[in-house]
């Protein structure tokens, strides 16, 4: 079995800690890498972060995780409360995945609120800020090596 875990970022997420701190935090796309890096590899797993602003980007990185990661994380953005295409893509794949969000989007807007991922994920985060990625690698890593 594949011992890499697949972390996948959508749209605007390359702007975590230069753009709006107060709702998204002051670390990075590159301080959550190497933490979940770390956690990852302390637990005997391997992690490979992946941001992209295009829908289409992200499906084919969940097409390759079906043959190259045991997991996914994934934070889809906006694209969250749009996209039936990586609902469909993630249906297709077989390993485990957990949907992270670093803000409560239950208690921001209403359109925030309805996830098209969340039905196929195994674990929801939301809230925790980017601690939520850390979490999910830890369940992941927690239920592969079961
Ligand atoms: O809370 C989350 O993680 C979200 O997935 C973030 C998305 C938002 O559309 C979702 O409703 C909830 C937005 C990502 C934008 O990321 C930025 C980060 C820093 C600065 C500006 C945007």
């Amino acid at each position: 079995m594949s011992k890499t875990i697949f972390i996948l970022n959508g749209p605007n997420l390359n702007l975590l800690g230069k753009r709006q701190p107060e709702i998204y935090g002051a670390d990075t796309l590159d301080d959550v890498e190497t933490r979940c890096r770390a956690l990852a590899t302390s637990l005997g797993f391997q992690i490979e972060l992946f941001q992209s602003n295009h829908e289409g980007v992200i499906i084919d990185t969940i097409q390759r995780a079906r043959e190259e990661a045991a997991a996914i994380v994934i934070n889809p953005g906006a694209f969250t409360h749009t996209s039936v295409a990586i609902l469909d893509a993630l249906n297709a794949y077989d390993g485990l995945v957990f949907e992270c969000h670093i803000s409560n989007v239950h208690k921001r807007e209403s359109f925030r609120h309805h996830s098209f991922v969340s039905g196929r994920a195994d674990g929801v985060m939301a809230g925790f800020g980017v601690e939520g990625y850390e979490l999910c690698v830890r369940r992941a890593c927690s239920l592969l090596s079961k």
